[in-house]
């Protein structure tokens, strides 16, 4: 008998942009310079919304709150190379995704004060609900990729998810579907090494996310999750790819969560203090800021400005979102199903009378 090596479960790494910002120019996607400001100023809006959220979570004027910090080259990036009428479907860490999808900022704070009606996708661009249990929103994105190749619209489907969701049937079951149907779907995984206090090596067994991929017959590749550039570039390839006929893509963003969990968590608890300075210094952010600077695209007038201007347009959507009336508590029953039962219309009086 004879041994055979089948295939080596080797993926490709892609980064663009080291954390000095060095680019390496042979692998740089086609960006205009205008183009590379409005990722910046993206990137530079959505981390300022963040640390509001945050903040206004502690004070009492939001609910619990996701944050994202350190991921938002992830959500930016993959939002750069997607057209509005491409689906996402999102987890509960994409509240920058969404921003970038044309999401309006006061629906997304409306969404984390407890009002679902946030989540209702602008005309014309397709932002699909948050999902807040892990890995169902997976088989949700495979089955809109499905429709579009059946209806022939070209659109293209990305789901967005944490290297933990990796480890649910869900996640399989929908790859599996994929590659089997040669659906136009992007799996974006989130990699942020940690499903709240489990670290990525407690998670799984094998060696990167992206490898998963090719049990299911298509490609995965890894990208450094904090280089805008890189994200972009694997992105666009995929999206590419899944419009004209050629199937799904796994990418793993290699990242880091440069926060807690969420408002209810203490990082600090699980994970080394160097560990978390260590990858601090790979700031998505300040990473590009370095390459622009020295391209000429950014000077610390213009840094000002933005950030400025960041602030402004978040400070007046929380104005708005301050004003808005609550929802309506019966509205709980009410929108379940399209008709409510007869149960629900009998707590419903319970709770609230006739
Ligand atoms: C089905 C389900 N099980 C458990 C949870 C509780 N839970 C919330 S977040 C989380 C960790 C998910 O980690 P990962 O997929 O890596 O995403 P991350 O939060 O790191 O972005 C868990 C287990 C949940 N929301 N849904």
């Amino acid at each position: 008998m004879t041994k055979k090596v089948l295939k080596e479960f080797k993926v490709e790494y892609l980064q663009v942009l080291d954390e000095n910002g060095n680019c390496d120019e042979s692998l740089m996607p086609k960006l205009s310079d205008s183009d590379i400001k409005k990722i910046y100023e993206t990137l530079v809006l959505i981390r300022v919304f963040d640390q509001k959220a945050f903040n206004m979570q502690r004070q009492g004027r939001l609910g619990t709150y996701i944050q994202f910090k350190g991921q938002e080259a992830c959500q930016v990036g993959s939002a750069f190379a997607l057209q509005d009428n491409d689906f996402i479907f999102p987890m509960y860490r994409n509240s920058g995704l969404l921003i970038a999808r044309k999401q309006p900022i006061v629906q997304v704070l409306q969404y984390w004060g407890g009002d679902e009606r946030g989540l209702k996708s602008p005309q014309n661009v397709n932002n699909f609900p948050i999902a807040i249990p892990v890995s169902t929103q997976i088989p949700h994105a495979v089955g809109a990729g499905f429709a579009a190749k059946l209806r022939g619209t070209k659109q293209v489907s990305a789901v967005y998810f944490g290297e933990g969701a990796t480890s649910k049937g869900d996640f399989h079951e929908a790859m599996n579907f994929a590659g089997v149907f040669n659906v136009p779907v992007v799996f974006i995984c989130e990699n942020n090494q940690y499903a709240i206090s489990v670290p990525r090596k407690k998670q799984t067994h094998a060696e990167t996310i992206a490898q998963k991929a090719i049990a299911y017959g298509f490609d995965g590749l890894q990208v450094d999750g904090m280089d805008v550039f890189a994200v972009y570039k694997a992105t666009k390839d995929a999206v590419d790819k899944a419009r004209a006929g050629k199937g799904p893509t796994l990418i793993e963003c290699f990242a880091y969560r440069m926060c807690d969990h969420s408002t209810s968590d203490d990082a600090s608890r699980y994970r080394p203090k160097e560990e978390f300075e260590q990858w601090t210094k790979k700031d998505p952010i300040e990473r590009l800021e370095k390459y622009m600077r020295s391209k000429k695209l950014l000077d610390d007038a213009y840094k000002d400005k933005i950030l400025k201007q960041s602030q402004n347009i978040i400070e007046k959507a929380v104005t708005e979102f301050e004003k808005l009336p609550a929802p309506e508590p019966k509205d709980i029953f009410k929108y379940v199903f399209a008709e409510m039962t007869q149960q629900q219309k009998e707590e419903m009086e319970e709770l609230f009378g006739r």
